[in-house]
């Protein structure tokens, strides 16, 4: 292996957590009871999980070490203040409200910087986040550019927005219809795709003239900060640390999940300048989370957030974390699997359509293939389509995103590189049976965030690729 291409994990591992594996007929009857939905299997079920890299992380000594300093004063925490002064040293914004983890602070910020009708821009959706802001009255308007739409296109910085959209929506509407602008970096359900530094500054730029506010969700913001470094050109011999400090720099505030780029297993913040919005935000978290030193936070969960956040700030530790991912779209990509080109920062995302073109988007082709994955493999991924879009709040009508795709969320530092071949033998698998996968149909359909507890069924086969529920090929893994 390519030590260069494919560096080895920096770090020793010190603590195991054994993993088994189910039988194939124990995972065929799990995922059916499970309505087809990962979701529902039990961790001891899986056998590599790469469901999600929120609060999968695994901490370093450090923070173990930093854990066992937690004041958990009610007010006034020490741990707070080193959190504070890590967040603002690493963004640069004035102030910063600790939450349980990103939708808390979603849900703030949405309360706080929302009127009822008014447009939120953003370069593509999150579920959480659209779905506080439609809860506050907002209308989400998507403005990342064309490419995102395109899964097989293979250009760099697929995560910007166009300007030429959110132009046309300032025209349109007005300036004082618009909320603020949301900038995701990097941009989850894209596949993961950052945001040039180029386009954040030309963002600022545009929305300066005409007085609306830009908050960016830094959920995944490290992992922007390696793309910038290793593909825009002024970057190369900049620190992470100071790419992502120029990051927020064209900011007014953000929110944040801590529960992926801060390498810990819950928390997150909302950080802001604006004295105003500060005294609302303050006198939120109180009804919502608690203690504005605390926010949802243990003192011991705050300390491990904040020497979580110098450590993703450390280039071996990104650079490792980048290129595991590459390495396991590299081998599905020269196996012929369709994923979503280029490879992003947490995940490689399994482009369903081309995946299984025999099946329509109503059958739920991603929910579908995410489902038969872990039968055939105990590999545990997330169906991000149709059914994570939900429905249109006013006709009730499913949003048909284009893209509909299964998403292979890589842990931050659990897994190797050897998982990361297991998981590609699975894949390839089940690629050279893929018209056996099943469409599904729901049997319980929550009225919202729909994917986290939705049921499905199988539905009846059409004759021509009848197959029998089984006798699809298993790994022997
Ligand atoms: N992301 C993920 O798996 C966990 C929830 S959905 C299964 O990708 C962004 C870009 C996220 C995100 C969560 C949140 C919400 C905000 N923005 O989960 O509330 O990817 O900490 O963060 C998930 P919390």
């Amino acid at each position: 292996m390519d030590l260069f291409k494919y560096p080895a994990e920096p770090f020793r591992i010190k603590v195991v957590e054994p993993v088994k594996m189910v039988s194939c007929n124990d995972r065929e009857r799990i995922i059916k009871e499970a309505g087809y939905n990962t979701f529902l299997i039990s961790s001891e079920d899986v056998y590599i999980d790469l469901l999600t890299d929120s609060g999968t992380n695994a901490m370093s000594d450090s923070q173990w070490a930093g854990m066992m300093k937690g004041d958990e004063a009610y007010a006034g925490s020490r741990n707070f203040f080193h959190l504070e002064s890590v967040i603002q040293d690493c963004f640069g914004f004035k102030y910063m409200i600790p939450t349980h983890q990103g939708r808390g602070a979603e849900n703030i910020l949405s309360q706080i910087a929302i009127t009822p009708g008014q447009y939120v821009p953003g370069n593509m959706y999150f579920t959480t986040t659209r779905y506080h802001q439609e809860r506050n009255g907002g209308i989400f308007y998507d403005i990342i550019c064309d490419e995102a739409h395109d899964a097989g296109l293979n250009v760099p910085f697929k995560g910007n927005i166009d300007l030429d959209k959110l132009r046309n929506l300032i025209n349109e509407k007005g300036a004082e219809n618009i909320a603020y602008v949301c900038v995701a970096v990097t941009v989850n359900l894209a596949g993961g795709q950052p945001v040039s530094m180029e386009n954040m500054r030309a963002v600022r730029e545009l929305t300066q003239q005409h007085g609306i506010k830009v908050f960016f969700d830094a959920t995944r913001c490290v992992e922007n900060a390696y793309y910038i470094k290793e593909q825009e050109p002024g970057f190369e011999h900049k620190s992470i640390k100071e790419i992502v400090r120029e990051m927020f720099s064209y900011a007014d505030g953000c929110t944040m999940s801590g529960k992926k780029d801060g390498i810990v297993n819950i928390g997150g913040f909302l950080c802001m300048n604006d004295d105003d919005l500060f005294t609302q935000a303050k006198e939120l978290v109180v009804v919502y989370e608690g203690m504005p030193s605390y926010g949802g936070m243990a003192g011991r969960d705050m300390e491990a957030l904040a020497i979580g956040l110098e450590e993703a700030m450390q280039y071996e530790y990104i650079e490792h974390r980048i290129k595991q991912v590459r390495y396991l779209g590299d081998r599905l990509r020269e196996a012929g699997v369709p994923i979503i080109e280029p490879v992003g920062g947490h995940a490689v995302f399994l482009d369903a359509k081309r995946f299984c073109p025999h099946l329509s988007q109503d059958q739920f082709p991603a929910q579908a293939l995410a489902a038969k994955l872990y039968a055939v493999s105990g590999v545990r991924s997330m169906e991000r389509g149709i059914v994570s879009a939900g429905r249109d709040k006013v006709t009730g009508k499913n949003h048909v995103p284009k893209l509909e795709t299964v998403r292979l969320t890589i842990p931050r530092r659990v897994y190797t590189y050897r998982h990361m071949d297991v998981v590609a033998d699975a894949v390839i698998n089940l690629f050279k049976q893929k018209e056996n996968i099943r469409g599904l149909k729901f049997v319980y359909e929550p009225r919202q965030l729909r994917f986290f507890t939705a049921r499905f069924e199988e539905v009846n086969v059409n004759k021509s690729t009848a197959v029998k529920s089984g006798t699809l090929a298993h790994n022997s893994i």
